[in-house]
């Protein structure tokens, strides 16, 4: 990240009720005083695209992680932080698990196992619409021995077969002794307050470990990256996705209330980068109106957003965009 020349915003996300799935929170849920708290951690894990991320912004009942339908796209771990009476539910949204080539692939994998750490549940989410491969059952094998209480998660129920589900959850606990299962659809709410009633129950007695309005770990300007990339995993294809990185260099507050945000979209060739302009720039203007309007919504603010694509070859190894991304460096 280079230095901007004004200083960099490091607040939080906070609540903004916009009609997610389980939107249910805020202060009159919980009672000063009157219960006693209670607060865990939900490690969320498993292969690309199971919609984990989706989960954990319907858990949530806000947008606080990108989703995209392109493997890969959640790239460090993230807080969501949820609510239900008396229990603050802290769902770490890890990148998905898969067979990691490049250094980045291995930082995010990595990632991902640290973000099962120390949990109170591992949740393995399992897009059940797709069959169980050797990749799921893979990951599976990896948890089984672990000794956090384990619930799988067949998600998707919207689009899978009945029958099917019923066959992945046999199959995946002859593998993992699972404690629970539950059959969702993250994008329609199905079995969602019911799956978040249960978490909150479990969660163990202790004091909240973040304000009843803060809905996330990460600041407004690591957000804002997100979101442009988002668009970037919705509006660019092939390796693209994979080749760009986005860098919020500068992050002010207008006299007027609204947020002038200039970013850097990092791409490792010359042909990449005119094709993230597009066409007298049409690609670059659509990106960033998707993503301002985005931005606009979730921080409830007006947003004026500045790209810059930049060529970088090998940004994937160098350790200060790891950093930027919120990724350790793996040697
Ligand atoms: N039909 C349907 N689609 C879903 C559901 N949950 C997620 N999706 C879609 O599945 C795709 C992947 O969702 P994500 O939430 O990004 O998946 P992820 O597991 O976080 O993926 P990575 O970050 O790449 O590991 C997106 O297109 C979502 O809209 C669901 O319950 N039903
Ligand atoms: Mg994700």
């Amino acid at each position: 990240m280079r230095a901007g020349a004004w200083p960099f915003r490091d607040a939080t996300i906070t609540f903004r009720p916009c009609g997610l799935a389980v939107a249910g929170r805020g202060p009159d849920l919980y009672r000063w005083g009157m219960t006693e708290q209670r607060c865990g951690l939900v490690a969320v894990v498993g292969a690309p695209n199971a919609g984990k991320s989706t989960l954990v912004n319907a858990l949530v009942g806000q947008k606080v992680a990108i989703v995209s339908p392109k493997a890969q796209t959640t790239r460090a771990k993230l807080l969501g932080v949820a609510i239900e009476g008396d229990a603050q539910i802290l769902l770490v949204d890890t990148p998905g698990i898969f067979e990691p080539k490049r250094r980045l692939d291995r930082a995010m994998v990595a990632a991902a196992w640290e973000g099962a750490e120390g949990a109170d549940i591992l949740a393995l989410v399992v897009d059940g619409k797709g069959g169980i491969g050797p990749k799921v059952t893979a990951i599976a094998e990896s948890i089984a021995h672990r000794p956090e209480p384990k619930h799988l998660i067949l998600n998707k129920v919207d689009i899978a077969d009945k029958a099917r589900l019923l066959g992945h959850a046999e199959k995946l606990n002859a593998v993992v002794p699972f404690d629970e299962i539950w059959f969702v659809s993250a994008q329609t709410g199905d079995g969602l307050p019911e799956l978040k009633a249960h978490f909150a129950k479990l969660m163990p007695e202790g004091p909240w470990h973040y304000p009843e309005d803060q809905v996330s770990d990460a600041t407004e300007r690591a957000l804002a990256a997100e979101v442009t990339r988002e668009q970037i995993y919705l509006q660019l294809h092939a390796e693209l996705p994979y080749a760009s990185a986005v860098e919020t260099e500068a992050y002010k507050e207008r006299e007027d209330g609204s947020v002038e945000i200039h970013q850097q979209i990092l791409v490792e060739r010359p042909t990449q980068r005119a094709i993230v302009l597009g066409k007298n720039g049409v690609r670059i203007k659509e990106i960033g109106a998707r993503a301002r309007e985005e931005l606009s919504r979730i921080l409830g603010h007006k947003v004026h957003l500045y790209l810059h694509v930049k060529v970088k070859p090998g940004w994937d190894e160098d350790r200060s965009v790891y950093k930027d991304i919120g990724l350790d460096w793996v040697d």
